[in-house]
Parts: C-alpha cells; sequence; structure tokens
C-alpha cells in the first residue's frame, strides 16, 4: 500500500473523519481507482477489528472509526457508481432486526449499484414487516439481508418464514451475508445465496436478474 493509503488507514484507525475525507479526496485526485482506495479504508477497519476483539479498543473508539470508514466511503461511491450501466434490476437491502452494524451493507449497497442494480437501502434494524412492507410496495427482484451478530443471524430466517407466509417467496431472490454468516446457514433457512462478500454479491445479484 503507498504511504497515502497507509495515512488514510492510520486516520481511519484514530476516527478522524476530516482527515480520512481529505485523503480519500487527495486518493481520487491522484487518479487511484475506487477499489485500491476501498483496500485502504478496509485495511484501517480489519486493525481495529483485530484490536476489538482483543479488548484493545472499545465500542466508542469502534464507533468513530466506522464513522471515518463511511465518510471515506461516501467519497469513492461515485466512482463505484460511474463503472456501472442503467439499472437492470431492484434490490431491497437491509441490516436485520436488533443488529446496528451498516459499514459491510453500505459496501454491498455500492457495489450493487456499481453493478448496475437499483437499491432501497432500509437501513439498519430492520424487522421483518419492514422487509415485507418495502417488497410489497416496491416489487424488488432480490431482498439482500445484512447481519453482523451470531445472535441476529437467525433473523434472516424470520424474513424468510414472513415471505413464505405472505405468499411472496416466489417472487423474490433472497441473499444472505455477513461475516458470522455461511454457505450451510444459507441452506438452511432457505435463502437463495450466500455470498462472501459485497463485490461478489453484486455478481451474484446481477446472475439472478439477468437470467
Ligand atoms: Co460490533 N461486533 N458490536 N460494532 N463490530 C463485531 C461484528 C464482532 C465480531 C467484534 C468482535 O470480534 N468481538 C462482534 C460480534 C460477535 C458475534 O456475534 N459473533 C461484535 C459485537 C459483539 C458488537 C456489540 C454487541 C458490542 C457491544 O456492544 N458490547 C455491539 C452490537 C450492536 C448491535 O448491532 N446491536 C457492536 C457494536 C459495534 C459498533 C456500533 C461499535 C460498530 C458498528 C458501526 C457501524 O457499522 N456503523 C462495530 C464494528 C465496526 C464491528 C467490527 C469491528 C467491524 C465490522 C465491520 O464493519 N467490518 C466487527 C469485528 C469484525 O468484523 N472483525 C464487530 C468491515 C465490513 C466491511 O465488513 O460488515 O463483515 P463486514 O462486511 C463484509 C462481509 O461480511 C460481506 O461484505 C463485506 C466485505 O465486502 N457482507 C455481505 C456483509 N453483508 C453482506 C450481505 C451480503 C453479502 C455480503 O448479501 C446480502
Amino acid at each position: 500500500m503507498n504511504a497515502l493509503l497507509e495515512n488514510m488507514s492510520e486516520k481511519l484507525q484514530q476516527g478522524n473523519l476530516p482527515e480520512v475525507v481529505k485523503l480519500a479526496e487527495q486518493a481520487v485526485a491522484e487518479g487511484m481507482g475506487p477499489s485500491e482506495i476501498l483496500e485502504g479504508l478496509l485495511h484501517g477497519m480489519s486493525i481495529i477489528g483485530g484490536k476489538f476483539k482483543r479488548n484493545e479498543v472499545f465500542v466508542p473508539e469502534v464507533l468513530i472509526a466506522a464513522r471515518a470508514m463511511n465518510g471515506g466511503l461516501d467519497v469513492i461511491k461515485p466512482l463505484l457508481a460511474d463503472e456501472g450501466i442503467e439499472p437492470v434490476g431492484k434490490v431491497v437491502l437491509g441490516t436485520v432486526k436488533g443488529d446496528l452494524h451498516d459499514i459491510g451493507k453500505n459496501l454491498v449497497k455500492m457495489m450493487l449499484v456499481g453493478a448496475g442494480l437499483e437499491v432501497i437501502d432500509l437501513g439498519v434494524d430492520v424487522s421483518p414487516d419492514k422487509y415485507i412492507t418495502a417488497i410489497e410496495e416496491n416489487n424488488p427482484d432480490i431482498v439482500a439481508m445484512s447481519a453482523l451478530l451470531t445472535t441476529t443471524m437467525p433473523n434472516m430466517k424470520l424474513v424468510v418464514e414472513a415471505l413464505e407466509e405472505k405468499g411472496i417467496r416466489d417472487q423474490v431472490k433472497v441473499m444472505i451475508g455477513g461475516a458470522p454468516v455461511t454457505n450451510e446457514y444459507a441452506e438452511e433457512i432457505g435463502a437463495d445465496s450466500y455470498t462472501p462478500d459485497a463485490a461478489t454479491a453484486a455478481e451474484v445479484a446481477r446472475e439472478f436478474v439477468t437470467n
């Protein structure tokens, strides 16, 4: 990683939002591509993640690092979208009920938009009812769910069950992902796809809507 991205990663770890935004803008001005800049942001976030796990930093530090990460993502968002084309399909996306983690979900959103899909972002802490209402109102091709906690993962199953109860399960493809989620879990709850990262999620979503 070059010095600029290294610096941006460090500023992200310190939770310095203005500096992260400034350095991300500088990287864009210097001609770096969105994927390269994203790598720098993810590098900082993964260091913070490791420290959080080892109890070397706590929720407030992680929260301000996450805010800085989202600030950096906002800078590269238009560039990722520019790589896409006219919307080829529609996705209703959210982080499931009880879960407030939104960085991965935001990344998935950007990649989906970049892959040419329209995204209706329901945000975080999305209840099965809210998913159902959004699906009924927007008639999407795909419902995409993110979960970062083992305790909130089961809420993905509740959404699949709610779709079945409403008789609309066959109208949408269900995509799931997030750190604790696995392919086995997707099979267990009857989801159509598990993908390990945002880029793969976008590829699979595109396949779903173009096939
Ligand atoms: Co939280 N947290 N957190 N946290 N947090 C984790 C997830 C944890 C693993 C940390 C740890 O190691 N102990 C742990 C979960 C343990 C578990 O359940 N197994 C944990 C915990 C315990 C908690 C709290 C309970 C802590 C507390 O309060 N005591 C609490 C819960 C709050 C809640 O949600 N109700 C909490 C709070 C927070 C913050 C608010 C401080 C903050 C979130 C801020 C925000 O999102 N705006 C936070 C963060 C930042 C993390 C870590 C450090 C980083 C997560 C992240 O953003 N990663 C995380 C540790 C870790 O993951 N190493 C941790 C970067 C992001 C790009 O990756 O989201 O995995 P990720 O997304 C990936 C893939 O998973 C995939 O694509 C992305 C990559 O391309 N992906 C999908 C994601 N969604 C997808 C959907 C798809 C496909 C792919 O299809 C639809």
